[in-house]
């Protein structure tokens, strides 16, 4: 193969590789488990851009369910007592955004960290 043949595969190859990147969301998972005392991790954190997946494992004996306000709206996942579930969304602008859990009574919190 002559030199010039190799260096367009080379450049061909890389912006494949670069439009894959480009189209092809990152995966943030992420893991939150709730029990009787409360989420049990007061931080979770994922990057602008990113799709992001909870998965919200109630290890309690009662009914919870995870809620985020985001700027594009409230997102919120249920799970019954002894079930996993998965609140999924687009991480599209940074801060810091409430989580919390709106069964009434129930008292469980804490933050998602949207960094830039
Ligand atoms: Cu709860």
């Amino acid at each position: 193969m002559s030199e010039r043949l190799t260096r367009m595969c080379l450049l061909v190859v890389a912006l494949l590789g670069l439009g894959a990147c480009g189209s092809v969301p990152v995966e943030r998972q992420l893991e939150l488990t709730v029990t009787a005392t409360g989420y049990d991790r007061p931080r979770l954190e994922a990057r602008v851009g990113e799709q992001v997946f909870i998965r919200f494992r109630n290890a309690d004996t009662v009914a919870h369910n995870l809620t985020i306000e985001l700027p594009s709206g409230r997102r919120t996942v249920s799970a019954e007592a002894g079930v996993d579930a998965i609140l999924a969304f687009p991480a599209r602008q940074a801060g810091t955004f409430r989580m919390f859990c709106t069964v009434p009574g129930h008292t469980e919190q804490g933050e998602l960290v949207i960094l830039p």
